[in-house]
C-alpha cells in the first residue's frame, strides 16, 4: 500500500470514512492533515456507529497509530469529548497523536465564526460554525495559539491572557460581544492541557520515523477538493487545504513521501452550506436522493442539498490532486432511478466550457449539459464484484472513469465494510 493520500473529489462527504476505514487495516500510521471539527465521517463497525469529528478513525484498529497533523485546528473541548466516547467503548486511545504545531480553537473562535456569518447576511457562507475559519485565520494573521503552547505550563497563562486582550478589542468594537474573561479561558484551557499532554508530540517527527521504519501512511483528507482554499469555489470554501497538496503541508513530510493518491467521489454530488451548485436537482429527485441516501451532515445535521454527477468537477478533482484512481461511493443510492443523468460540461451564456470557471459570479452562471444514461431499476447493495453488477450499473461506472481519465479501483454499496467491490 506504502504512502497514500485520500482525498474528497467534490465538496465533502464523499465517503471518504469508509473508504480510509478499509485502507487503515493495511496502514500503520493514518494522518488528519487539515480541518477540525467541521469533519464529520461515520463509520459503522459490527452494528456499532462511530461519530467521529477530528480522531481519525483509524483509531478502532488497536495497533494503528494516528496523527492529527500540523495542518489541523483542534477544538480541545471536542478533542476530549471524543476520546471519551472511544474510551467508553472500550477503545484504547494511547495511540493517538497531536502534532505540537496543530492550532487550537478557542472560545473567541467560535464566537466570531457565528457572528461574522450573521455580519455577512446573504453572502453567509454556510459555516459549520464550529470556529474553524477564525482558527486558521489567526494562524495567518500569527496570534494563534498552538498545541505546544497549550501544553506549556509555563507560558499558557501569559499567552491566553495577552491573546484574549487582543481578541476582546474585536468582539466588542467589531461585533458588539461582551469581552471574555482571561482567567476563566485559563482555567477552562489548563484542564484541557492537562489531558492532552500525554497525546502531544512532534507529529513531523513521527511520521519521518514511521517512513524511516517502511511503515504504510495513510493521509486522509476531510471535506473535498471544491471546499479547499486555494483551489475551491472560493469564498464558499473552507479555510484550509483538502487537496492532495494539502497532505504534506499539513503533515510535515515532503512530495516525494507520498505514492498514491486515492480520490473518493459520490457516485452523484451533494453539498451542504452556501454557493453555487450546477447540478443540484431542487426538489422531486433532490429530495429522493436525499431521503435515500440519508444526506444530512454528520456534524451539524444540515440537509445536503443533492444533484447529478459532475464530470466537469470529477475532471478537476483529477487534475489538482493527481488522482490515480478512484472509489465512486453510494452507487447503490441510484438503484430505484429510471435514468440517470452526468453532466460532461457547462454553458455559460450560450457558450460551452469543459473547465471549472474560477471566476464565483460565473461559475453561479454554469448550465450543466447532460448525458442521460439508463438506470438499472434493481439493488446493488448484495454485489461484491464487477462481474454481479448489473450491465447498466457497470456502463454507468465506465462512463464515469473515461469521463475522469482514472480507473475505478473501489465501489461501496453501502454503509457496512463487507458492501464494497474491490476492483482487481
Ligand atoms: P467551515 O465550518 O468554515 O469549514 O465551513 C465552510 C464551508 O465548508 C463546508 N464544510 C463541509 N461540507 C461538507 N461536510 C463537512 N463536514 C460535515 C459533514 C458538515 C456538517 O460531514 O457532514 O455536518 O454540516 C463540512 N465541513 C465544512 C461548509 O458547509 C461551508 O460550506
Ligand atoms: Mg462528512
Amino acid at each position: 500500500m506504502a504512502n497514500v493520500v485520500v482525498i474528497g473529489a467534490q465538496w465533502g462527504d464523499e465517503g471518504k470514512g469508509k473508504i480510509t476505514d478499509l485502507l487503515s487495516r493495511s496502514a500503520h500510521v493514518v494522518v488528519r492533515y487539515q480541518g477540525g471539527v467541521n469533519a464529520g465521517h461515520t463509520v459503522v463497525v459490527q452494528d456499532q456507529i462511530f461519530k467521529l469529528h477530528l480522531i481519525p478513525s483509524g483509531i478502532l484498529y488497536p495497533d494503528t497509530e494516528c496523527v492529527i497533523g500540523s495542518g489541523t485546528v483542534v477544538d480541545p473541548r471536542e478533542i476530549i469529548k471524543e476520546l471519551d466516547m472511544l474510551e467508553g467503548f472500550g477503545v484504547s486511545t494511547q495511540n493517538l497523536f497531536i502534532s505540537e504545531s496543530a492550532h487550537v480553537t478557542m472560545p473567541y473562535h467560535r464566537l466570531l465564526d457565528q457572528a461574522s456569518e450573521e455580519r455577512r447576511g446573504s453572502k453567509k457562507i454556510g459555516t459549520t460554525r464550529r470556529g474553524i475559519g477564525p482558527t486558521y485565520a489567526d494562524k495567518s494573521e500569527r496570534v494563534g495559539i498552538r498545541m505546544i503552547d497549550l501544553v506549556d505550563m509555563d507560558g499558557l497563562d501569559e499567552q491566553i491572557e495577552w491573546t484574549i486582550q487582543y481578541k476582546n478589542v474585536v468582539l466588542e468594537k467589531l461585533y458588539g460581544l461582551e469581552p471574555l474573561d482571561p482567567k476563566a479561558v485559563i482555567e477552562e484551557y489548563k484542564g484541557y492541557a492537562d489531558r492532552l499532554r500525554p497525546h502531544v508530540v512532534d507529529g513531523s517527527l513521527l511520521i519521518d520515523q514511521a517512513i524511516r521504519d517502511r511503515k504504510n501512511i495513510l493521509f486522509e483528507g476531510a471535506q473535498g477538493t471544491l471546499l479547499d482554499l486555494d483551489h475551491g469555489t472560493y469564498p464558499y470554501v473552507t479555510s484550509s487545504n483538502p487537496v492532495a497538496g494539502g497532505a504534506c503541508i499539513g503533515s510535515g513530510v515532503g512530495p516525494t513521501m507520498i505514492d498514491r493518491v486515492i480520490g473518493v467521489a459520490k457516485a452523484y454530488t451533494t453539498r451542504v452550506g452556501e454557493g453555487p451548485f450546477p447540478t443540484e436537482l431542487i426538489g422531486g429527485l433532490g429530495d429522493k436522493l436525499c431521503e435515500l441516501g440519508s444526506e444530512f451532515g454528520t456534524t451539524t445535521g444540515r440537509r445536503r442539498r443533492c444533484g447529478w454527477f459532475d464530470a466537469v468537477i470529477g475532471r478537476y478533482a483529477v487534475r489538482i490532486n493527481g488522482i490515480d484512481c478512484l472509489a465512486i461511493t453510494k452507487l447503490d443510492v441510484l438503484d430505484a432511478l429510471d435514468e440517470i443523468q452526468v453532466c460532461t460540461a457547462y454553458k455559460i451564456d450560450g457558450e460551452i466550457h469543459q473547465e471549472l470557471p474560477n471566476s464565483g459570479r460565473l461559475f453561479a452562471k454554469c448550465e450543466p449539459i447532460y448525458t442521460t444514461l439508463p438506470g438499472w431499476k434493481q439493488s446493488t447493495a448484495d454485489c461484491r464484484s464487477l462481474e454481479d453488477l448489473p450491465s447498466q450499473a457497470l456502463d454507468y461506472l465506465k462512463f464515469l472513469a473515461e469521463l475522469m481519465e482514472v480507473p475505478i479501483a473501489i465501489v461501496s454499496l453501502g454503509a457496512s465494510r463487507d458492501q464494497t467491490i474491490i476492483v482487481e
